[in-house]
């Protein structure tokens, strides 16, 4: 019965999106007209998306906000951030509350499909992994036959912890939670053997205990967990806008455009630079934007490489490595398509 009323909630929030497209065109308009984007976040995930004590947000999905209001108003700052769990952040998105989700939120079919959005790229590929206590003495997932597993409620994480245990021919209990607060707390209390998220959540949530170095990540990645951000289905120049925002990031990056030589760049001979920056060619204006938005966007929040060292690399308190998130000219899959 649960299952038929969510197929039909389902059902009903795709129709609102198939009549409501009017209303879902004017997204740039919206934004331009507020003088501020509104961007879905989570509820305070280091590295991704955190408020300090202030309530200044930051990480690589709040950078990714940031850098569409840098391309769209020319200020990085004219953000408005609206936390939201796993569970609330579709319908927030479909309902018109928030501009876009940035949200380390994976990129499935289904999501892309029938919730009636469009994911826009991707700002981190990630996987499935687990975390479990040094003192629990165990080496791989593969032991854990039995054990009872933190979880986080409306993630892909349930259901690719269910397909690994069944798989594998073992059994779980799940402890759920609604945030990731709760669910690192579980775990510290002891309400569970291990817990199971996104690997760079789990790198994320251990800084989070008193004693980090006590917690270790298991070997195995279960999943693929492509995380980026997502726009409403029906308003093709708004997807174009945050889908060219993060790949202009991306391909400032290969071409070695920093926020620190940014103003320099803007003399090179190196027509792929200037078509980016908007002294040769003018793609801003082709997408409803100031020549001057992957500028403004480089300029105030920096290229790919700047942003993932700051948040979750070898500058942050995460000190993940770049691996598949590296350029495709680095030994990783970070690809963009030429901003010609
Ligand atoms: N990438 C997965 C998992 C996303 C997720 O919500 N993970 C939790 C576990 S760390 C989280 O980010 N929580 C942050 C919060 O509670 O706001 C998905 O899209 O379903």
């Amino acid at each position: 019965m649960n299952k038929m009323i969510a197929a039909l909630a389902g059902v009903a929030a795709a129709g609102i999106f198939a009549t409501g497209s009017a209303q879902a065109a004017e997204t740039l308009d919206a934004v331009k007209g507020r003088g501020e984007l509104v961007c879905g976040v989570s509820t305070g995930l280091p590295g991704f998306s955190v408020p300090d004590d202030k309530g200044a947000w930051t990480g690589i999905d709040v950078d990714t906000c940031r850098a569409v209001a840098a391309a769209v108003l020319g200020d990085a700052n004219k953000v408005k951030f609206v936390p939201l769990t796993a569970k609330e952040r579709f319908t927030a998105l479909q309902s018109g509350e928030i501009d876009m989700l940035s949200r380390n939120t994976t990129w499935t079919a289904t999501r892309d499909t029938s919730l009636g959005l469009n994911f826009a790229g991707v700002n981190y590929y990630d996987g499935q992994g687990f975390m479990v206590m040094k003192s629990l003495g165990v080496k791989s997932a593969k032991e854990l036959s039995g054990a009872s597993v933190c979880i986080q409620s409306g993630t892909t994480t349930e259901l690719n912890l269910a397909d690994y245990f069944r798989l594998n021919g073992m059994e779980y209990s799940s402890v759920v939670f609604d945030t990731s607060d709760q669910t690192i707390q579980g775990f510290e209390a002891g309400r569970c053997d291990m817990l199971t998220s996104d690997q760079s959540q789990l790198y994320s949530l251990r800084t989070k205990l008193p004693d980090p170095s006590a917690a270790m990540v298991l070997p195995e990645v279960i999943s693929k967990e492509p995380l980026g951000p997502v726009v409403r289905q029906g308003d093709d120049e708004w997807f174009n806008i945050v889908k060219w925002s993060l790949f202009a990031m991306v391909n400032a990056e290969e071409f070695g455009i920093t926020s620190a030589n940014v103003d320099e760049m803007k003399d090179s001979k190196d027509p792929n630079v200037g078509r980016l920056l908007g002294t040769q060619d003018e793609l801003g204006p082709q997408m409803g934007l100031d020549k001057e938005w992957a500028y403004n966007i480089v300029k105030q929040v920096g290229n790919y490489s700047e942003m993932f060292e700051r948040t979750v690399g070898m500058g942050s308190p995460l000190e993940i490595a770049r691996g598949l998130n590296a350029l495709w000219s680095n030994g990783g899959i970070m690809y963009a398509p030429p901003a010609r």
